[in-house]
């Protein structure tokens, strides 16, 4: 029998992962990659008795894969909060599902284990954006600020590692970091110990000031829009640059484009007060998806460009 642990490879799937981990020690194959790869149960061939755990990847886009694991008589556990459409009954089957948009999959691992290793979800709720459920999360473990900071840095650090086209877009593999992560039950102590974090401080700030220089857009009145070039630190910058925009820009919605061949990469955020679902308008496109303070579309063909700007421009025409 074996052990397969599959996770997003952003801050949200590492911690999810580390908490379980921490709770229920398993030596198991690792299966994860950059963020956007989210097609990573496919990559498993399990046998009749293995053990899966599969983390922060939609179950709608592993659907097939899930059926087949379950078919072969391998046991899966599933936690995640993305669009999962039907949730299969199966007796093999544990699924821990909340898309609602006030958890991250860290969070719905944190309340299955009772809060055992909470600071871990504070980091995730962090890396994944969540700023008022990781300050409420880090108001129950009593943390001086200081050190809330300090995990909020940590999730931020490890959410931007995750970002880019392909593994040599990362500074580190995220297995990499999980291995490193491993050995501490408190994110503070790891962060005081782990040179990997200055690393990533570093080229984050060094990137987020790039993509500061470029021009934004105003489409129409309520929505902004900058368009990023086709390189490697557009890619890994794309999605906290979008967060930093939507704070800055607090009433608008917000579209990160970064050039991708004869098209882009696109990240969206909701207006912080709340507005249009995101991943209803990224579903408008063929390879959209997402959550509805975040969504993205994989691959936008220049000849869709005009659309979306249109439904940026008024996004409730989408039924978003
Ligand atoms: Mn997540």
């Amino acid at each position: 029998m074996r052990f397969y642990d599959i996770f997003n490879g952003d801050a949200d799937g590492l911690c999810a992962l580390h908490q379980l981990r921490l709770a229920d020690p398993h030596e198991a194959t690792l299966i994860t990659g950059v963020k956007r790869d989210i097609a990573l149960l496919g990559r498993v061939t399990p046998s009749p008795g293995d053990e899966l755990t599969v983390l922060d990847i939609s179950l709608d886009a592993n659907r097939a894969a899930l059926l087949g694991a379950l078919r072969i008589g391998a046991r899966v556990r599933y936690f995640d909060h993305h669009f999962a459409g039907d949730i299969p009954h199966h007796p093999l089957l544990e699924a821990y599902i909340d898309p609602s948009a006030t958890v991250c999959t860290s969070l719905i691992v944190d309340r299955h284990l009772q809060g055992r290793y909470r600071a871990w979800a504070v980091v995730a709720a962090f890396g994944d954006n969540l700023r008022a459920q990781a300050y409420s999360a880090a108001g129950e473990l009593g943390l001086d600020h200081p050190e809330v900071e300090t995990l909020r840095g940590l999730g931020e650090c490890l959410n931007y590692n995750a970002y880019g086209a392909t593994l040599d877009d990362l500074h580190f593999h995220p297995a990499q970091l999980y291995r490193r992560m491993q050995p501490y039950s408190d994110p503070l102590a790891f962060c005081a110990q782990a040179p990997e974090l200055d690393v990533l401080r570093n080229a984050s700030a060094g990137d987020l000031r790039k993509a500061l220089a470029l021009p934004i857009e105003q489409v129409g009145t309520d929505a902004v829009a900058v368009f990023m070039p086709e390189a490697a630190w557009s890619r890994r910058i794309a999605g906290t640059f979008a967060n930093e925009l939507a704070r800055r820009h607090s009433d608008r919605t917000v579209a990160t484009l970064v050039r991708s061949g004869a098209g882009y990469q696109v990240s969206l955020r909701a207006p912080e007060r709340g507005g249009a679902a995101m991943h209803l308008l990224a579903q408008q496109f063929e390879s959209g998806n997402g959550r509805a303070r975040s969504a993205g579309i994989q691959f936008l063909p220049d000849a869709d460009v005009a659309r979306l700007m249109a439904l940026l421009r008024h996004p409730s025409a989408t039924g978003a």
